[in-house]
Parts: C-alpha cells; sequence; structure tokens
C-alpha cells in the first residue's frame, strides 16, 4: 500500500518540481535567512518508551526523554495544527518514511514564492526533519559509538568538495544525502552532523512554522550531549588543532588614513547620549562593552570557543561569498560553521601571515556572515553579550526632507533587532542606508567606517528599482573603495559629499543615526553586533 502511496506522492512531486525547474525560491526569498523567534517553551506530555540500554548518563537519559516527548506531541497534533491540510496520507508517512516526506515538502515549498507556500507544507518539511533527526538519535544514543572525529574529518583548511541540491555546502565529513535526510552510513559518517543539519534547515528553509521551540530544545540538548561526549573521549589530537589558532589573527590590512574622524568618547552617561540624539551625529563610545563576557571569560575572538558552542563546528550558518553584494559573482551559502571557519576565518589568518594575492583572488576568500540574527538561532551566545542602554533611550524620527522621512514610518520595535557580523579581513558592507538608529559593537578586530549624512543622498547616488522590482534606493551605487574621479565623471558629484569616518576597535560601539549612509570594511578577521532600534 505504501508503495502506490509514494508513487503516487513522488509523481505530483515530479510534476511540480519540472513545471518550477528555473526557480530557486529560497534564494530570492530568503536573502538573510531570516529565523522566526523563538515562542514561549510547550510543556508537551510525556509518554516515554522504557530505555532498553544499560544505565547512562543524566545526559543520554535526558536527551532520551526530550526526544519522546518530542515524537509524543509530534504524533498527537491539535486538531487545529496546520499538517492536518497536508494529505492523510503524509501524516501516516510521517512516522514510518520521513525522509521521503522532506524530499515531498522541499518540492512542495520551491512551487510556490515563499510568502504563498502554505504553511502546512512549511509544517511538513520541519515535522518529518524532527522525525528523521529523532530516528537517528534514539538509534545512535541507544547504542553509543563515538562520532567521528569532526576536526580531522572535515580538516582545518580542506577545500569544499561538494554542494549540495539545497545549496547547502558540505564538507567531506558530511553524509551524502542533504535534502531528503536520508544518510549514507560511510566509515565517515557523523550521525551529530546529519541531525543537526536536519533540524537547522528545518529552521533555515521551512521556518519551523510551531516548532522552533522545539527544534532549539532538540539542538540544546544535542549540544550538551556533544560537550559530554567530547570531555569523555580522547579528544587530545583534536585539542591541539584547535589550540594551534588560540584566537583570530587581528593583524590589520590597508588601513586607511583617517581624516574627518568622528567624534569618540568614553563610557557615555545615557543621561548624556538622549542629550545628544537631538543633532542626530554619529558618535564612537569607547569603554561602554567592557561588561561583556564576549570579550573575558567566553571569549568570542577564540576559534575554540565558537566552535563549542556550534556543536563543534556542526551548526548551519548563512554565508555571503565575495567581496560586496553589489558585486559580480558575489552569492550566498548556507555552511557548516567550522567550514566557514576553515575556509575564511582561518585560511584569511594564514594569508594575511603568508604569501597573499590578488584582489580577485583575495574576493573570492571572503565570505561574511553577515546580518544574521545568530543569537535567535544560538541562544546560549546571547548572555555573551547584553543591549547597550543606549537602545532603551527614544531617538528622533528621520529628518525632515530626508529620503526616509517621506516613506511611511517603521513600525515601533519593542525590542532591538540584534545582527551578528563575523567574517575575515576585507568584508565590504557597500555605502548603504537602514530605517533604523544603530549602536554597531565591535567585538573583535577592526573596521574601517565612512558615513555621510541624509543630506548628502544626492550626492551618493543611490540605486533604484532592479531587475525582479527589488528596491535597491537604500544602496550607492558608488563603490567607494574606487576613486570616483576615475570613473570618467559617472558619478561627479560623489567627490563633493562630506563624510567622516573611524576605525571601529575592538570595546568600541558606533552610534549611526537613523538614515545615515553607511560604508563599511574590515581590516582585520572580525565580529560585530548591531543593535537597530526605534
Ligand atoms: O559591519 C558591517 O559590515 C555592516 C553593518 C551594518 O550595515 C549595520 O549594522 O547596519
Amino acid at each position: 500500500m505504501y508503495e502506490t502511496i509514494i508513487s503516487s506522492i513522488l509523481w505530483s512531486m515530479t510534476s511540480l518540481v519540472t513545471s518550477n525547474s528555473d526557480r530557486s525560491v529560497f534564494w530570492t526569498v530568503f536573502p538573510k535567512f531570516t529565523i522566526l523567534r523563538l515562542q514561549p517553551k510547550p510543556s508537551l506530555p510525556l509518554m516515554l518508551p522504557q530505555d532498553s540500554t544499560p544505565p547512562s548518563s543524566t545526559t543520554r537519559e535526558s536527551l532520551l526523554n526530550l526526544l519522546n516527548e518530542t515524537i509524543d506531541s509530534l504524533r498527537n497534533p491539535h486538531p487545529s495544527d496546520p499538517i492536518f491540510e497536508c494529505p492523510p496520507s503524509t501524516r501516516t508517512l510521517l512516522q514510518t518514511h520521513p525522509a521521503l516526506l522532506i524530499k515531498l515538502a522541499h518540492a512542495k515549498i520551491h512551487s510556490y514564492p515563499f510568502s504563498d507556500v502554505p504553511v502546512c507544507w512549511r509544517r511538513l518539511f520541519t515535522d518529518a526533519s524532527i522525525f528523521e533527526a529523532a530516528r537517528i538519535i534514539s538509534r545512535e544514543i541507544s547504542e553509543p559509538r563515538p562520532p567521528p572525529d569532526f576536526e580531522r574529518s572535515a580538516g582545518v583548511g580542506k577545500k569544499r568538495t561538494r554542494c549540495g541540491q539545497d545549496g547547502l555546502e558540505t564538507a567531506r565529513s558530511d553524509v551524502q544525502k542533504t535534502v531528503d535526510g536520508s544518510e549514507d552510513l560511510g566509515a565517515e559518517y557523523d550521525w551529530i552532523q546529519n541531525v543537526v543539519r536536519l533540524l537547522d534547515m528545518a529552521v533555515i528553509m521551512a521556518g519551523a512554522p510551531g516548532r522552533e521551540e522545539t527544534v532549539e530544545s532538540l539542538l540544546s540538548a544535542l549540544q550538551v550531549y556533544v560537550e559530554e561526549l567530547d570531555q569523555r573521549e580522547n579528544t587530545s589530537a583534536r585539542k591541539k588543532l584547535r589550540r594551534s589558532v588560540d584566537a583570530f589573527s587581528i593583524e590589520e590590512r590597508n588601513v586607511p588614513d583617517v581624516r574627518y574622524p568622528i567624534p569618540r568618547c568614553s563610557a557615555m552617561s545615557m543621561v548624556a547620549f538622549e542629550e545628544h540624539l537631538p543633532a542626530a551625529q554619529p558618535l564612537v563610545i569607547k569603554n561602554a562593552l567592557t561588561h561583556w563576557p564576549a570579550f573575558h571569560e567566553r571569549p568570542w575572538k577564540s576559534p575554540e570557543y565558537l566552535l563549542q558552542k556550534t556543536i563543534g563546528g556542526r551548526r548551519l550558518v548563512p554565508v555571503e561569498v565575495g567581496r560586496s553584494y553589489t558585486d559580480a559573482g558575489w552569492g550566498q551559502r548556507i555552511v557548516t560553521f567550522k567550514q566557514f571557519m576553515d575556509d575564511y576565518l582561518l585560511a584569511s589568518t594564514e594569508k594575511i601571515n603568508g604569501t597573499d594575492t590578488s584582489e580577485e583572488d583575495a574576493a573570492s576568500n571572503i565570505g561574511y556572515l553577515a546580518q544574521h540574527d545568530l543569537f535567535t538561532q544560538i541562544p546560549s551566545l546571547r548572555p555573551d553579550i547584553s543591549i547597550p542602554d543606549y537602545c532603551y533611550t527614544t531617538p528622533p524620527p528621520p529628518a525632515p526632507g530626508t529620503p526616509l522621512a517621506l516613506k511611511p514610518p517603521q513600525p515601533k520595535l519593542e525590542e532591538p533587532l540584534l545582527n551578528a557580523w563575523l567574517g575575515p579581513a576585507g568584508t565590504v558592507s557597500p555605502l548603504h542606508t537602514d530605517p533604523y538608529h544603530n549602536i554597531l559593537c565591535q567585538v573583535v578586530g577592526k573596521k574601517y567606517v565612512r558615513l555621510y549624512s541624509p543630506a548628502e543622498t544626492e550626492n551618493v547616488y543611490p540605486r533604484g528599482l532592479e531587475s525582479g522590482g527589488v528596491d535597491m534606493s537604500n544602496t550607492s551605487l558608488v563603490d567607494v573603495k574606487d576613486d570616483p574621479l576615475e570613473r570618467n565623471g559617472e558619478f561627479p558629484l560623489f567627490h563633493k559629499a562630506q563624510y567622516v569616518e573611524t576605525i571601529l576597535d575592538e570595546g568600541e560601539c558606533l552610534y549611526i543615526p537613523v538614515g545615515w549612509w553607511h560604508y563599511i570594511r574590515s581590516l582585520t578577521v572580525s565580529f560585530s553586533v548591531s543593535f537597530w532600534w526605534n
């Protein structure tokens, strides 16, 4: 019977895929891989199949318990659950053939613009991914065996080998299937990587509607499990490898002269900041972040710490590849954090210290984890930082007559929007504006920042509507690295535009008033966090 159901599902899937074969919905609708906010933890009913393996650690038991709670809640959806909008056959197959349903839901998701995808298909993708992940976990921890040495098999500096059909680049150790969740239990099979991939993709690909908390709980429990495994096993070789780079290189490259410095102050009080706000002028504030654990006891400059926070580097992250999103050849990929680190952050360290190459080669070595809400994806990183008090002030609206003042106002944010920006030396955020006030905090390394006031808008040549109707008017046509005078008068007003600039150093934060044009280039490996507020 299943064969009939499966072939009819596959048939409908094939026709969908064929009629939409030229589409890459994911890349067009999730340009910044928005990850939905976590919901309060639902209380899950407990129904434990008995663990048949010998007595085990508390960690292992709590992972099993969580697994059983999760499966139980997935098996008994609420009558209003969107999963009921999928064909009834899919619900039967969920427990028996989750990998097949991941394929089906993947094809369905790609057959609509993302905003139009019926939530049931996103939910099916998510639930099937969770079922498949649970199946793997329970099999593996019922018969515990160590995962392969991820460090060795993913290989520091090793080249990428393949790109899955979902755009996910895979390291050599990765399982052989990416979308359908099925496994190749080859010699280097890393079940933890496969589980992490399934769960992260449920969030990245489908938004994990209504299951954000479930996915997060499973990943956190897995993190604890892996940390314990790591401690118990002989990981000295692995540790030695990691320790060979205690901290990212913060050697500087191409440091420009600063001729028009942004004013600086130290540990400005909130009252003083409130008084500064009506002037809507940029400001560098030193010594305001000294209490952040990210600088000391939980050091973000340490590759080892970041690997530990990402389940040994197995978490998936969205990476922009290329120098700047306005350059030809620029693209986006989803890779494991380990691969991102090896290919871009540590590779950059080697290149800076060794024989570096041409500008073009350098651009292809640039991968930027940019504007990503890493703290929703990996909440355990969130206590390493705190929202600067400055974000709890009431800033002025965009100045009258400036482009943002002419647009409908942004809804008031309940809480500041946090984004992580992590990359090697040479990342460029081209000249652009954002519709929020910004406190940009520099945790690791240095960045060159140049700012133009909204009054200079005409002189910086905003783009317009681009192909596909995308409004790019917040991004300048001018490539700031070029001398505009060399461009045959293409941008004659640009060299007249007045600007201010700074080199933002570790521990400093920069206030960028709403609507100010900003161009930012990293001078070293750099990790910053932006706090947008209004
Ligand atoms: O640091 C960067 O590269 C860009 C930061 C930025 O554009 C922002 O915080 O709005």
